[in-house]
């Protein structure tokens, strides 16, 4: 049993892998999360009381209120899902994804240092290693160059972890991955805006001429990737992770709407994104030969469970779009 503290919890990923060790593990989470707009306890509401289970709301970027967090904690192992994550947002205004995602973790890495933390695992992204011509695929060994403000901090955050490796002989492991599909992704991200956009009949909207490749993978396949990374990597390594399921956009909202049962006269095309990257594919070879690890879902077994649960869980994302799930946090914790 460790004591593990997992940044970002409380978004998309991070509440993900919390359920997922809670249901597979006895080990003591800590999920600290600093509850900006993509963080939302109602995510965890059904751990929340776990005996082996805690909330810490708290920025990362703080390194007084860090400093207190890990002396409180004392945790063995932090896995670190904390970030600014949209890259249309990095767009519009890079101001917090350079705090969070480049400052914040430095800190991080700084407090595991001083409080003794045995192993750190970053959690990265495909996005660092740019942006692909019609063949090839991203390895560990591709040039990091990344080509928007959010995957620019991603790859300065990564370097730091490395340089914490080589300078500080610290114990950390960066996995990185290609984009992540599932239950509670905020609907900011192509997947659930496309599903709750189609659900509702408002537009579609595509960037640009929709030809753009993604390599898309299931939440819990990443997550496993992640709990085997944290556990079996080496120090030092990168690991990449991919679905092996490389999809136009296009093709991806065609496959929403027959899912969801609209019509194709909902999409529309729109500006492009600026820098909009082409074509992402991740060579997982590594992480399937070193970390026994490989992606049990096929990408349409795992976009016909995802549209599912957006059906029935239409509640979560409506009160995400109104921000009425904002409430959660002082109703559960109230001044805290
Ligand atoms: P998300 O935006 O859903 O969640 C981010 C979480 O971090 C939120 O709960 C937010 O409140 C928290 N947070 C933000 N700033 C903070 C701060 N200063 N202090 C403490 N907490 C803070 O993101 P996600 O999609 O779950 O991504 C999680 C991680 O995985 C990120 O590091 C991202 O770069 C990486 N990643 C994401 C994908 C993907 O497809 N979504 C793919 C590869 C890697
Ligand atoms: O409205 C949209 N229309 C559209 O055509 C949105 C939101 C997106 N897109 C396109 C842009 C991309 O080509 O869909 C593709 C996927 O877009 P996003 O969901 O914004 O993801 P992406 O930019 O690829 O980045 C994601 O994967 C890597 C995550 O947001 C990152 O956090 C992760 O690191």
């Amino acid at each position: 049993m460790s004591k593990i503290l997992v940044t970002g919890g409380a978004g998309f990923i991070g509440s993900n892998f919390v359920r997922m060790m809670l249901a597979e593990t006895d080990h003591q989470i800590i999920n600290l999360d600093l509850l900006t707009y993509a963080g939302n306890l109602e995510n965890l509401s059904d751990v929340e009381g776990r005996a082996n289970y805690a909330f810490v709301r708290g920025d990362i970027v703080d390194a007084r209120v860090m400093s207190a967090v890990f002396a409180e904690h004392q945790p063995e192992v932090v896995v670190h899902f904390a970030a600014e994550s949209h890259v249309d947002r990095s767009v519009l205004d890079a101001t917090a994804f350079v705090q969070t995602n480049v400052v914040g973790t430095q800190v991080l890495l700084d407090q595991s240092r001083h409080h003794g933390v045995r192993r750190f695992v970053h959690v990265s992204t495909d996005e660092v290693y740019g942006s692909l011509g019609a063949t090839g695929l991203f390895t560990e060994d591709t040039p990091l160059q990344p080509n928007s403000p959010y995957s620019s901090s991603k790859a300065g955050s990564d370097l730091l972890v490395r340089a914490a490796v080589h300078t500080h002989d610290m114990d950390c492991v960066i996995t990185r991955c290609s984009n992540n599909y599932g239950p509670f992704q905020f609907p900011e991200k192509l997947i659930p805006l496309m599903i709750a956009n189609a659900r509702e009949d408002t537009p579609l909207p595509v960037y640009g001429d929709g030809k753009n490749v993604r390599d898309w993978i299931h939440v819990d396949d990443h997550c496993r990737g992640i709990r085997r990374a944290m556990e079996d990597g080496a120090t030092g390594e990168v690991y990449n992770f991919g679905g092996d399921a490389e999809r136009e956009n296009l093709f991806v909202v065609h496959e929403i709407l027959r899912l969801v049962g609209k019509g194709e006269d909902l999409i529309r095309f729109v500006t492009d994104r600026p820098g909009h990257d082409r074509r992402y594919a991740m060579d997982s070879s590594k992480a399937k030969s070193q970390l026994g690890w490989s992606p049990s879902f096929t990408f349409e077994s795992g976009l016909a469970q995802t549209v599912e649960w957006y059906l029935a869980n239409q509640q979560w994302w409506e009160r995400v779009r109104s921000g009425a799930y904002q409430d959660y946090y002082s109703r559960q914790y109230g001044g805290r």
